[in-house]
């Protein structure tokens, strides 16, 4: 066997007066993910920790199952160190790998159901991935040909694990038993995980997050949350996602020793039934889906009657939607801004409905700084727009791997530029405006128009091609690429059907093509990409043909992201 080539270590380091005065308040309190699991054990053993469709594990066999898989993955070669991209839809499992892979040291590197070639390889290069989990097959498709594929691109992916039926893979079921005791604890400023940037420009960037920072924000909002033991948490946002994963999702409703129920697809017609038999109390959805729920709650025979919150987050939830929420679902609606790299604002349970219905919230922390600025970078007015910028004891001060992406992201005393538009009233509430950077936020899935176009330059009748986002009544926003033609244009069908034969996920594919004869310059000839977008963009919406009319698509579906 080869020796195991060095990996770029993985590192997330505060200021040392950061990082003393963050321990000091108490925010970072030396907790670890294994440590919190072999609590929650042994306060809450004989409770429910997760239901699924047809499971249901006590937080001991949680434990038990989550240590097995740790050994087992040791046994089957993968070392401390090593990290491992999991691809888990919502089942109980999920839980179980994850808790496994911290219980060995392993690092999980998040990926989406929906993920596909393009992305999965590219988690496992820039992670350097020494193994992949995946469930056998979601929704229809077979992940194991994907899991192949994968594998063929990325020779250093040694151990790829399968959930069901594994064909030529090793069984989740089936890991040898562990050939020694599972290493010792991580120390708490070690990074426990990779997240993945919604990747403004290019690629998905990673995101280390520590156990310190991470679990700090687990712990704080489910304190807002009020969660207790008797919490009931439906997962109908993918859980590898931020906002289902710790805001306070699932991993905020197993530090309080209350219940996760995973549910498949996050349709009225899965979430329902599972909210009256499990007597759900809180949930979080992207906007498209609330809107969804909200149309069908008042016909659909369930009892809804246990739901006490609806957090809504992901993208903008207009208050016309959210004022509706309270009437038709009997609960309160909880507003949540946050992002995979840190800052997370939420509306507080008892805010006046005014404020959770116009606000996106406020920040977590005491110790979460917030800066609004002008394009100068100077602040500006109470109650002005401008570019929010935030630092605390959750938020990054680095992507991993990726220098020219943190000089871009992180001002030099360490502020993440967000990218967002925000104004922030006078009690502090944050309104979200829109962004600065040219991403499409699709139902809460963030879409680079820079990735998305670099595919389309790859079709041989392309010439170049321009990607915006474009308002949509029902996703809030959905993408559109402007394509001039080299030669014959391609049929938009084709184009599209060009794009996921490329192995790109679907909620990436454009859900309009307009094929324009070129792109407007300036006299000097020469525009900047962005300009160039939003000048499409505008144009294009001043022709008053946008709205409604997806021309060369069917109604498009919400992947569900956050
Ligand atoms: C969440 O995380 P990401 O990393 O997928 O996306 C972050 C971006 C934000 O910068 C903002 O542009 C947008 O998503 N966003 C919202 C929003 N929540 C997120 N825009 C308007 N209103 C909201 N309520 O999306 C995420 C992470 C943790 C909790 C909740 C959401």
């Amino acid at each position: 066997m080869n020796p195991p080539r060095p990996m770029l270590p993985l590192r997330q380091t505060w200021p040392d007066a950061f990082a003393a005065a963050y321990r000091a308040a108490g925010y970072w309190t030396g907790e670890t993910f294994p440590a919190l699991l072999r609590d929650r054990a042994a306060r809450f053993a004989h409770r429910t920790a997760v239901v699924g469709a047809d499971q249901r594990w006590s937080y001991a066999e949680l434990r038990a199952r989550a240590e097995r898989i740790a050994g087992g993955l040791l046994a089957l070669g993968l070392a401390p160190g090593d990290r491992v991209v999991v691809q888990v839809p919502n089942i109980p499992d999920f839980l179980s790998v994850m808790f496994g892979l911290f219980c060995a040291r392993l690092v999980p590197v998040y990926a989406l159901p929906a993920h596909r070639q393009v992305e999965i390889v590219h988690l496992a290069q820039k992670s350097e991935a020494r193994g992949y989990i995946l469930a056998d097959r979601h929704e229809g498709f077979d992940h194991r040909p994907l899991a192949e594929a994968v594998r063929g691109a990325c020779p250093g992916l040694a151990h790829v694990v399968v959930i069901g039926e594994a064909g030529p893979f090793a069984a989740l079921d089936a890991l040898p038993p562990a050939a020694g005791p599972l290493p010792p604890d991580p120390a708490p400023d070690e990074v426990a995980f990779l997240q993945i940037s919604g990747g403004s420009t290019g690629l998905s960037k990673l995101i280390p997050r520590t156990h310190d920072d991470y679990l700090y924000s687990v712990r704080a909002s489910a304190e807002i949350c009020r969660l207790t033991p008797e919490s009931v948490y439906l997962a109908a946002l993918p859980v590898a996602h931020n906002f289902p994963m710790s805001s306070p999702g699932v991993l905020g409703v197993l530090h309080a020793g209350g219940t996760v129920v995973m549910c498949p697809s996050p349709a009225p017609a899965t979430a329902f039934p599972l909210i009256a038999r499990e007597r759900v109390t809180l949930t979080g959805l992207v906007p498209p889906l609330a809107l969804l729920w909200l149309q069908a709650a008042p016909s659909s025979g369930h009892d809804l009657s246990s739901l006490e919150v609806l957090q809504v987050g992901g993208a903008k939830f207009m208050p016309e939607a959210a004022r509706r929420v309270r009437p038709v679902l009997g609960c309160t609606l909880q507003q949540v801004f946050g992002m995979a790299e840190g800052l997370v604002n939420y509306t507080r349970l008892d805010d006046p409905e005014e404020v959770i219905v116009t606000t996106q919230g406020r920040p977590i922390s005491p110790a979460d700084e917030v800066l609004v600025l002008d394009d100068a970078g100077n602040p500006v007015a109470e109650g002005e727009p401008g570019h929010l910028l935030t630092r605390g004891p959750y938020t990054i001060r680095a992507y991993h791997n990726d220098p020219a992406a943190n000089a871009r992201a992180f001002t030099p005393d360490g502020y993440y530029r967000t990218g967002d538009v925000v104004l922030r009233r006078a009690d502090g509430h944050l309104v979200v405006q829109g962004r600065a950077s040219d991403h499409i936020n699709r139902a809460g899935e963030k879409i680079s128009a820079e990735e998305i176009e670099d595919h389309l330059l790859a079709h041989p009748q392309v010439f170049d091609a321009a990607v915006v986002s474009l308002p949509d009544a029902f996703l809030g926003e959905r993408s559109c690429a402007f394509v001039i033609a080299g030669g014959e244009p391609p049929r938009p069908a084709a184009l599209k059907a060009f794009m996921r034969g490329r192995g790109l996920a679907d909620f990436k594919v454009p859900d309009q093509i307009v094929f324009v004869p070129g792109f407007a310059t300036t006299a000097v000839g020469k525009v900047s990409r962005r300009e160039l977008r939003a000048r499409l963009r505008a144009d294009f919406l001043a022709r008053g043909t946008a709205d409604d009319t997806p021309a060369d698509t069917a109604a498009p579906a919400p992947a569900g992201g956050a």
